[in-house]
């Protein structure tokens, strides 16, 4: 719904036809539940020598949609400051997507086990992007087609320069679609504060930018009358977000970092060992390394924090550029064949949003004021009615 994330077009833009690199089919295949997708997310975490879940996390968790009442299904990681009880909510269904999600939210959880012990006002992320950046960091490792396979979803896969291409084309439609959907969120939201953008221009102050950054625009023509960014949690719930822009940076760089450490990618030799085949599962010196940095939750400097891992005291883009190389290189080649524009130009005859408002807002938008009057008086004396009953009595 937000275009932040074009994975689901992979069968449309696929550009060799080589097996799924989506173990779906496969998940629900071998009848796999919400808590063995779980423990699965666990045992990665623990094969790095880092903490398992304790018996708090199994009983106090929400894995599965709970039938009997509303909740809000949008995933998150609890903390409750106790050293004992970590939960997550997640209203998982069996799918890679959520697969992915759950060690999103394990990434969480293992960063708050790290830094229980550290003082309650350090018991944060070094900034708020490593937090959103671990379980994903897993991820890169637990998606590669040779993890998968190993872990058995994924029965064969082919490991020719096109299988690859699919591959990092499929994590570029996750991963880099997501960068200005993730900057485009708070530039709309400060733009809020500073008055920038005010209640007759958000959603179409909202539609310039989704057009500007995400080159996407509505199925159907918006208005003022609608209230798009609305449809977001984060949005609703105030919630920040560039967090997760930091963290599609600082995940490249971590997950480069570590696989150095794993002895997985060799910088001199890009070809034989290349970034995004990664996997640095069971290496127990990067877990060392990476626990070293999470234990320190907020107490010190991002920048120090950050240079345990990789080395290096900034944010740098680098390592996204490292991962994707082979596709980049693909791409400049493909597009030169066709001759394909590069970027995109707002068609003037179709605007996505027209800066008009049709109705009043308010709760009594749509009423008619004599009616209104009429309903007040005929309340007013109902009340006035039972006061007197009331005094009378
Ligand atoms: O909100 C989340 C997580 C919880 S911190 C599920 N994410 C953002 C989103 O859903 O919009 C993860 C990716 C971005
Ligand atoms: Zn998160």
């Amino acid at each position: 719904m937000w275009s932040q994330s074009w994975v689901n077009i992979m069968d449309i833009v696929k550009p060799y036809n080589k097996s799924s690199i989506d173990v779906t089919e496969k998940m629900v295949e071998k009848g796999m539940q919400p808590v063995d997708m779980a423990k699965i997310a666990e045992e990665f975490f623990v094969s790095l020598g880092l903490t398992a879940m304790p018996s708090e996390f199994w009983s106090g968790s929400v894995l599965e949609k709970p039938k009997d009442r509303e909740i809000i299904c949008h995933a998150s990681a609890w903390d409750m400051c106790n050293g004992k009880d970590f939960w997550i909510k997640q209203c998982t269904r069996v799918n890679m997507e959520d697969l992915v999600t759950l060690h999103h939210e394990m990434g969480h959880t293992q960063y708050q086990m790290q830094y229980k012990n550290q003082p309650k006002i350090f018991r944060d992320g070094a900034n708020p992007g490593f937090h959103e950046a671990i379980g994903d960091l897993m991820a890169l490792s637990v998606q590669t087609p040779h993890h998968l396979h190993g872990i058995g979803l994924l029965d064969q896969f082919e490991e020719d320069e096109e299988a690859e291409i699919n591959y990092l084309l499929s994590m570029a439609l996750e991963k880099i679609a997501f960068l200005p959907f993730g900057y485009l969120m708070d530039l709309w939201r400060w733009n809020v504060y500073k008055n920038k953008t005010n209640p007759d221009t958000y959603n179409c102050d909202w539609w310039d930018l989704r057009e500007q950054y995400q080159g996407v625009s509505p199925p159907e023509v918006r208005t003022e009358d609608d209230f798009d960014p609305g449809s977001k949690f984060h949005i609703t719930t105030n919630s920040p977000y560039i967090q997760y822009f930091v963290s599609s940076i600082v995940q490249f760089q971590f997950h480069q970092a570590l696989c150095i450490t794993a002895d997985q990618f060799d910088p001199a030799n890009r070809v034989g060992k290349p970034l995004h085949k990664c996997d640095i599962y069971r290496s127990h010196a990067a877990g060392e390394k990476l626990a070293k940095m999470l234990q320190l939750g907020s107490s010190k400097p991002w920048p120090e924090a950050l240079e345990i891992v990789t080395g290096k005291r900034q944010l740098d883009a680098s390592a996204i550029l490292d991962y994707f190389h082979p596709l980049i290189v693909w791409l400049e080649k493909e597009n030169n064949k066709t001759k394909e524009h590069i970027g995109w130009v707002r068609d003037k005859s179709h605007p996505p949003c027209l800066r008009t408002k049709t109705k009043k807002s308010g709760s009594q938008s749509n009423s008619n004021p004599s009616i209104t009057f009429i309903l007040g008086v005929f309340l007013c004396a109902v009340s006035l009615t039972k006061l007197d009953f009331f005094l009378v009595n």
